[in-house]
């Protein structure tokens, strides 16, 4: 049975009432200005353009994907009701065991329902939107997967690397110094070889999310997807570079990128939500063959303030994974981590304990702060106790205001891991570190049995009113 695809998924989404359509939106700036205010809000449905003026009806853009919780629960195949701690904990135990699959080699599909080869190539059939007014051009691939192979061990590798559309066979692809893709290319271009490469710009939403988070270096992610779905990847190998894509892919082209060939890509709106400004020569693919569904849909999913596509299905996975490094560092009693949404899912974490011993909460908050999981680009870690809700910031902020003493709970790490696309990294050419804050929210310690006791009611007294005003009750 073929892999559940994105038109499943668009189903499921749509049975829930998560799917909006809209029809004559135009792509240079109504799209994403559309876009731009469903994301502005968690929650709000996703958004299927059809009938874009200048495209057949039927070639379509899907936008706002993962920016719902049941959304995210049912492109892992979880319950669409389950909560988000119940997300952080299903990727807790994922990470946990990191199930794989080896993808199985059909070479069929609808994928392959238009081929086109050569001349013939023409990726700007396809419904293309300039996503922000300061973009610099229209972004092909955004919620997209970059696929390619070691040339050294075979190894396949596939990373979310935005791609600019620029003619009917020229796109550009923008690979951060570091990024698998990035050392692949660099490995052919080193052997004097052109660097095959295949852009996937229409998958089930599980494949982007595999291919936006840090898989480790030399893992198949498409064991990793397979992992995920419970079983074998269905796959397609393209005709020129033999690179694998799903077979119930919407969009997929390849090509070759050439050492020094080059072509200036305008900026897209980057995720900690401010534009990098200037145009950057960026790797050009070549395009040799392209293929897509009938009626294809392009899945996007753009950068912009946060909380958006680009990062909120990155919080849950990021809450899991800070979680599982406490833990492997010690720490005990660790009893959720949250990574706000506003933070675009690096900036802020809440860690919530039970307090065992004075110095656990900073040992905790100190950790999160610098394990592999929390360090890049954070700036606030703030630990409370089990009694306070990590993803109700009420309940953050009232902790913060009431358990912290500024002279002994708050520490600045300066010197930490981050990014040119941090803002206030020290130096965005030349020093890319920046210092962050450990807020210890949490009763002190020595404290605890005298500390005043809190104006809620207790569990019992709660579920007996409950109980028996069910039918007054809010
Ligand atoms: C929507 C979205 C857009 C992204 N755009 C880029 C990008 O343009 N360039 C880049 O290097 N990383 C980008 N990333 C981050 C990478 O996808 C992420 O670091 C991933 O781990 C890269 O794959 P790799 O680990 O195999 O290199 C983006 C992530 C998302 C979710
Ligand atoms: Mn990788």
């Amino acid at each position: 049975m073929a892999n559940k695809d994105l038109r499943n998924w668009l189903e499921d989404v749509d049975s829930i009432g998560e799917l909006q359509t809209v029809t004559g939106v135009e792509h240079h700036e109504e799209i994403g200005g559309l876009v731009d205010i469903f994301q502005r809000k968690m929650g709000n449905p996703a958004v299927m353009f059809d009938e874009v003026p200048g495209f057949p009806k039927g070639h379509r853009v899907i936008a706002n994907i993962l920016t719902s919780v049941p959304r995210i629960n049912v492109a892992l195949g979880l319950d669409p009701e389950a909560s988000e701690m119940d997300l952080i904990r299903w990727w807790r135990d994922y990470m946990g065991d990191a199930p794989t699959h080896a993808p199985r080699e059909v070479n069929g599909g609808p994928l392959l329902d238009n081929v086109s080869e050569g001349e013939a190539v023409d990726i700007t059939t396809i419904p293309t939107p300039k996503w922000h007014e300061h973009d610099g051009g229209n972004f092909i691939g955004t919620g997209c997967m970059v696929v390619m192979k070691d040339p050294d061990t075979g190894w396949v590798n596939f990373g979310c690397y935005r791609v600019q559309s620029h003619e009917p066979a020229l796109a550009t692809v923008m690979m951060s110094p570091g990024k698998h893709g990035r050392l692949i290319m660099e490995k052919y271009h080193r052997r004097g070889e052109a660097c095959p490469v295949a852009v996937v710009a229409g998958m089930h939403p599980a494949f982007f999310m595999i291919a936006g988070l840090e898989i480790p270096y030399g893992k198949n992610e498409f064991d990793a997807v397979g992992g995920l779905m419970q079983e074998p990847i269905e796959v397609i190998n393209m005709p020129k570079t033999g690179l694998p894509v799903p077979s119930g892919a919407e969009i997929a082209f390849e090509g070759f990128i050439h050492a020094d060939d080059k072509v200036l890509e305008g900026p897209l709106g980057e995720w900690t939500g401010y534009y990098a400004g200037g145009q950057r020569e960026e790797p050009a693919i070549r395009i040799e063959t392209f293929m897509h569904r009938d009626n294809p849909v392009l899945t996007g999913a753009i950068p912009a303030v946060p909380p958006n596509d680009n990062t909120f299905y990155l919080g849950t996975y990021r809450c899991g994974a800070v979680w599982n490094q406490l833990e492997a560092a010690g720490v005990p009693e660790v009893k959720g981590v949250w990574a706000h949404e506003a933070g675009g899912s690096r900036m802020w974490l809440t860690v919530s304990i039970k307090q065992m011993y004075g110095g656990h909460s900073k040992q905790a908050g100190m950790i999160a702060a610098s394990c592999h999981a929390g360090a890049y680009c954070n700036r606030w870690v703030v630990v409370v106790d089990d009694d306070i809700d990590p993803t109700n910031m009420d309940d953050v902020v009232w902790a913060m205001c009431t358990r912290f003493d500024p002279r002994e709970d708050m520490e600045t790490i300066r010197g930490g891991w981050s990014s040119h696309l941090d803002p206030m990294c020290y130096d965005g050419d030349t020093d890319r570190r920046s210092a962050r804050v450990v807020v210890d929210a949490c009763i002190p310690f020595n404290r605890r049995d005298s500390f005043p006791i809190v104006a809620r009611s207790s569990r019992e007294l709660d579920d007996r009113i409950r109980a028996k005003y069910a039918d007054v009750l809010p």
